[in-house]
Parts: structure tokens; C-alpha cells; sequence
């Protein structure tokens, strides 16, 4: 198949398009690289040294005769993308192209207003795109299980059947997302359910819970196409930052009590799924609700799994609770359902099988570059204004998003 990648520089967009260029199908990425500006502005980086764009394309190339075209610009940019989408004419659009991290948009109104820009704008410019250019084209949209909450019920795949005053219906699940991040998410469900509807296009939301490891088949085939690895308190996620806690012996920043419960999956498992729903796409007009996730834990359980393997290697690490800076319920019923994407041939890798290898061990390997200071959580949701550090970049990053460095650097 022909598929884009948007976002395809990021954590999830390059390990997929390098397994699905693996699989044979013709990948395109897209990205204006505002994640490696954002990492700047903040003053984080990545643990692990990832490369720039075109070396790891050339290194691609080099290993195994694959070419992936790159289309550097903006998805914000409606211009720049039609004309990708012009020029490539994919079958399925793969989006992953948006700010992702919960505490950036938390940080203060600007940052909250740049997050729901930038998501809910490229994914309305994606939907008139296809609907103008290629109506067949299948969207693959990343959503999150944060849209969802913690409600006191189970958990369906997108969609409740309910009974009201003896009268029936099928409904969009409730949404009580916890942050301005995961409340563009819900906006952007609405505005692809509403597209397909009117246009008939068609679309597959993937809620997908928290992403894990470094490794995949293809990103370990050489060291310069290594994977994002984020543990600062913005942009790390909540096994990253324990892992790399335990590789300099401080303590697990558990925050509160350690009771929030979330979906977590391999990000071998991530590309595996993309694969599957691209090659069994929505039927036109259909918007289906995938949640994509394997395994469900709560922090304070990932703490402890962290610690004890962290024991069983030599090294002991005790675990804080801080006081947690987000609003969110620190102990909650969690049952979410997630048997669709296993309906379509999905086979989980475990945790278990992940975090010596494609965590602790990658947290080792690069623990000389772990900066202590990123660990401590520094943004706080009831603060309408948070004291972050950042660069003079700050006014800078959406206008540097409205221009594109280039159509394309093929
Ligand atoms: P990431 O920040 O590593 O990658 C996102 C990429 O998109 C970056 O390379 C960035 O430069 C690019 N990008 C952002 N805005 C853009 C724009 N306007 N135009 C062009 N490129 C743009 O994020 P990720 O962890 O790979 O997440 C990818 C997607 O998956 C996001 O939508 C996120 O919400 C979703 N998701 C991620 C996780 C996770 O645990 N990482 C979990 C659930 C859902
Ligand atoms: N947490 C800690 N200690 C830490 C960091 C986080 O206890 O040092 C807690 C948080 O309070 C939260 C949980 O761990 O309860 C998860 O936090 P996270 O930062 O790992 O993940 P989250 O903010 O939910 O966001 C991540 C991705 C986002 C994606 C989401 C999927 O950054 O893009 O949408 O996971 S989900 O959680 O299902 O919404």
C-alpha cells in the first residue's frame, strides 16, 4: 500500500514507517520537526542520540534498498499538505502529527492555545484534504485512552448502548478527558465522526493508551536509527522516567498515591497495529473506535515491577510519592475494552518481555546523558500559569509552524 506517515519523525511515526517500508508497502513521512524545536524550547532532549531526518532515511537506504520520501512542512498548512497528498496519492494516512504531551499543554494559556491549534487545525486541513483529493483515502487517527477518563463503568470501544426514559440508543462513549492535550483529541474525534458522516469518508480512531520501549525489529538493526527515549517531566512518560530513575539510582517519582491506572502497549505492538488497520480499512462513510492497548497497570504496580527488576540487576531504588501536580483520581475502577485490534490478528508482546531490553537496559546504556534536573515535575495543573524554563523560542514555535522549511527534501 501506499501509505503516509504524518508526524513521521516522531516516537511512533518512525518506528511504524520503518516496519511498514520493512513490510514492502511505499512510506512517505511528514514532519516540520516543531517536536525537536519543542525539546529546545524546553531545554529537554532525548536520552537516546537521535539522528536528524535525512541521515537515518540514508542510513534506511543504505541497510535495506527501501526508500521512504520525505515531505518536510506543516500539516497546519493546508497548501503543503494537499500538495503532498497530490503528489504521493496514498491509500491510507497514518496521523500522528500533533503535539502529544499532556503537561506542555498545561504549562499556561499559550501553550494550551499552540496544542489545540496545532492538533485540531492539521487534523480539520487532513479531513478537507482527503475529502477535496482522494475521498477513498483511509485516515488512521491517533487518539488517546486519556479521552475517555476514569469513569466508574467499564470502558467500550468508542461507542454505549444505553436506555433513557425506556427509549434506546447507540451513543459516542462519554468523554472526561484530563488535559487540554487529551481535550484536542476529543475535538478531533468529533470533527473526523462528523466528516464521515457528511462526506463519507472513511476512518479509524485509535485510542491508544501509553506507548513503551525503544526497540522495534527494524529501529535496532542499526544505531543510527535509534528511537526516541523521553524522560524529562513534559515529555517523558511515566515507565521511561522510572527506568531512567532506577539507571542513576534516584528514587521513582510516583505521583500521589500511585492508584491512576491507564492502558499501556510495546511500541512493537503500536506499528503492528497500524499495519493491521491499514490493510483492513474502514468501509466508506464508517468511523470506527479502536482502543489500542494490551495491558493495563497502575503507576504505583510500573514502580514496583521498576524497582524489583532494578533489584534482581544489583541495583535498589526506592520509590517517592510526590504530590501529584496533575487533577486526576489517584485511586479509580479501570476496566477498559480492547478486544477489536486482537479481532484482527493482533498477538500482544507483554511488558514482562519489554522492560530489561528495550527500557532498563537502553536507560543504562545511555545513563551518562540522563540530566537529573529534567525529572522534577515543574507544571502544575491548578496553576493557570506555570513557571516551566523555556527558550526565547516560546513566542516563536507556532509562527515557525505556519512556514514550511520546504515542500520536499527528496
Ligand atoms: P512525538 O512528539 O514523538 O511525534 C509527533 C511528531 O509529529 C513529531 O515528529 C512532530 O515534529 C510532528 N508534528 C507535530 N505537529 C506537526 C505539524 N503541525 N506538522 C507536521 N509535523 C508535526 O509523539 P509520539 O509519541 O510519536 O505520538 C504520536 C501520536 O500518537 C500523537 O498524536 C499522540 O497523541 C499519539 N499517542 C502517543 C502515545 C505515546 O505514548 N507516545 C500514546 C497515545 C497516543
Ligand atoms: N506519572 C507519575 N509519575 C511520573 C510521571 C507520570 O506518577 O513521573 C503518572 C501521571 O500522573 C499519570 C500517569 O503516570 O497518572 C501517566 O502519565 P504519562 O505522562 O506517562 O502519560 P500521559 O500524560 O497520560 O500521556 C501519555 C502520552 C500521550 C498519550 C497518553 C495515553 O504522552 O500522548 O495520549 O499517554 S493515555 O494515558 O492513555 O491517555
Amino acid at each position: 500500500m501506499r501509505i503516509a506517515i504524518l508526524g513521521g519523525d516522531g516516537y511512533c511515526g518512525w518506528a511504524t514507517a520503518l516496519h511498514l517500508s520493512n513490510r514492502g508497502h511505499e512510506i512517505a513521512i511528514i514532519d516540520n520537526f516543531l517536536r525537536r524545536q519543542w525539546d529546545f524550547e524546553l531545554g529537554v532532549q532525548t536520552l537516546t542520540p537521535i539522528r536528524p531526518l535525512p541521515e537515518r532515511l540514508a542510513v534506511w537506504q543504505q541497510l535495506t534498498g527501501r526508500v521512504i520520501e520525505p515531505f518536510i512542512g506543516d500539516v497546519t498548512d493546508y497548501d503543503f499538505l494537499a500538495s503532498m497528498i497530490s503528489e504521493f496519492r496514498p491509500e491510507a494516512i497514518v496521523h500522528f502529527a500533533e503535539q502529544r504531551s499532556a503537561p506542555y499543554s498545561m504549562i499556561d494559556r499559550k501553550h494550551a492555545v499552540s496544542t489545540q491549534v496545532n492538533n485540531v487545525v492539521g487534523t480539520l486541513n487532513l479531513l478537507f484534504a482527503i475529502r477535496e483529493l482522494a475521498p477513498d483515502c483511509h485516515i488512521v487517527k491517533l487518539g488517546t485512552m486519556g479521552e475517555y477518563g476514569t469513569p466508574n463503568i467499564d470502558i467500550e470501544e468508542g461507542f454505549i448502548t444505553i436506555e433513557h426514559n425506556g427509549r434506546k440508543d447507540t451513543l459516542p462513549f462519554p468523554k472526561q478527558p484530563g488535559s487540554f492535550y487529551h481535550l484536542s483529541k476529543v475535538h478531533d474525534s468529533h470533527n473526523i465522526t462528523f466528516a464521515c458522516k457528511i462526506w463519507g469518508l472513511r476512518a479509524t480512531d485509535l485510542n491508544q493508551g501509553v506507548v513503551y520501549g525503544t526497540l522495534t525489529d527494524e529501529v535496532d538493526m542499526d544505531e543510527a536509527l535509534i528511537n526516541r527515549f523521553d524522560y524529562d517531566e513534559v515529555f517523558g512518560t511515566v515507565l521511561n522516567r522510572f527506568c531512567a530513575q532506577a539507571a542513576i539510582g534516584l528514587p521513582l517519582s510516583v505521583y500521589g498515591k500511585g492508584g491512576q491506572t491507564r492502558g499501556f502497549l510495546d511500541i512493537r505492538d503500536t506499528v503492528r497495529c497500524i499495519e493491521l488497520v491499514c490493510i483492513n480499512p474502514a468501509s466508506r462513510g464508517e468511523f470506527r473506535v479502536f482502543n489500542q492497548f494490551t495491558e493495563q497497570f497502575s503507576v504505583l504496580e510500573l514502580a514496583k515491577l521498576v524497582q524489583m527488576i532494578s533489584r534482581e540487576m544489583g541495583v535498589h531504588v526506592e520509590i517517592d510519592h510526590l504530590p501529584d501536580p496533575r487533577v486526576e483520581a489517584e485511586t479509580h475502577y479501570y476496566n477498559a475494552k480492547h478486544s477489536r485490534l486482537a479481532d484482527l490478528g493482533l498477538e500482544p508482546h507483554l511488558l514482562s518481555d519489554a522492560l530489561v531490553n528495550s527500557l532498563i537496559n537502553v536507560a543504562l546504556r545511555y545513563r551518562d546523558r540522563i540530566d537529573p534536573a529534567m525529572f522534577a515535575p515543574q507544571v502544575n495543573w491548578r496553576a493557570g500559569r506555570n513557571r516551566r524554563r523555556t527558550t526565547s523560542m516560546l513566542g516563536r514555535d507556532l509562527a515557525l509552524a505556519k512556514e514550511p522549511l520546504s515542500s520536499s527534501i527528496s
